[in-house]
């Protein structure tokens, strides 16, 4: 019986790549977050998850987390995204890749933003209506942290043998 137990253990891993709170979407894992956070603390903890600030690459991937953050209807009005101006101002770069939003095909700014209110709206955020913003970087709001999906561990349980498996 301890040998069907943990197989199914192994089979249960291997449906769930992203781990618990974590979306699942292609080679991706999302997780948007119940707690308030300044942006650079967001970024810190997303990297200490195994991830980074989301970085939106294209279309697709853009209106998902709209959909997402729609659906979640978070209590606070918005989730960090892994964008910043705060290096080369007034050049919005994604934060972990270290590109330019304006190198790849997408971006869904509100009207009249990026404004830059006061001097001091340095990083991205993703309002529950889709629309993105330039906002103080001390502001606390939710965040979404992504990482990759790991390889399925049939991988993994290949490289194991049963005496290791029943250990
Ligand atoms: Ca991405
Ligand atoms: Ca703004």
């Amino acid at each position: 019986m301890i040998f069907l137990r943990y197989i199914y253990i192994l089979q249960t891993n291997s449906y769930g790549q992203c781990g618990d709170g974590w979306l699942q979407r292609g080679n991706s894992c999302y997780h948007i977050s119940h707690d308030l956070q300044e942006w650079f603390h967001a970024a810190t903890i997303c990297a200490f998850d195994g991830g980074y600030l989301v970085e939106v690459n294209d279309a697709d991937e853009g209106h998902f987390l709209e959909q997402q953050v729609k659906l979640f209807n978070l209590p606070k009005d918005g989730a960090w995204l892994g964008a910043t101006d705060n290096v080369l101002k007034r050049n919005w770069v994604w934060a972990h890749s270290n590109t330019l939003l304006s190198s790849r095909p997408y971006t869904h700014w509100a009207p009249g933003e990026p404004n830059n209110l006061g001097g001091n709206e340095n990083c991205l955020i993703l309002y529950n209506n889709g629309f993105w913003n330039d906002l103080d970087c001390g502001t606390i709001f939710h965040y979404i942290c992504e990482k990759d999906a790991v390889p399925g561990l049939v991988t993994l349980s290949t490289t194991l043998t049963w005496s290791q498996i029943l250990l």
